[in-house]
């Protein structure tokens, strides 16, 4: 008997460390506020996360993250690509409306992987 409420003392340890550890993993993972001049795109197979993109006009920072597949996207009618790794400055004009794309050969869905930013 002594045995067995060893064994489940130990399963029962063994369970509780398995939840901390997921739950400090996912603590880590918590998601970091963006700063002012940060926009965040989401890419997945196979679009943005949003269809219109509206940014407040000036310089931002602009930052990737890929839910499924690897993406990247550039800017046309610019020398921008952005990619999950680093952010990128660029500076938007009060008015103008920039279209964006998957600029990284994604699979079959890759071609409709375009959106819009509107500059407010
Ligand atoms: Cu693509």
């Amino acid at each position: 008997m002594h045995k067995y409420a060893m064994l489940s003392l130990f399963v029962i340890a063994s369970a509780m460390a398995v939840v901390f550890s997921i739950t400090s993993i996912e603590k880590v993972e918590e998601e970091v506020p963006l700063a002012e001049n940060e926009v965040l795109f989401v890419m997945e197979n196979f679009a943005f996360d949003q269809e219109v993109y509206e940014i407040e006009a000036g310089e931002k920072v602009l930052l990737l993250e890929n839910k499924s597949g690897i993406h990247e996207f550039s800017i046309d009618g610019t020398e921008v690509n952005v990619t999950q790794n680093e952010g990128v400055n660029f500076t938007f004009e009060s008015g103008q409306e920039y279209t964006i794309r998957c600029s990284l050969t994604c699979g079959t869905g890759h071609l409709d992987m375009v959106s819009t930013i509107v500059v407010l």
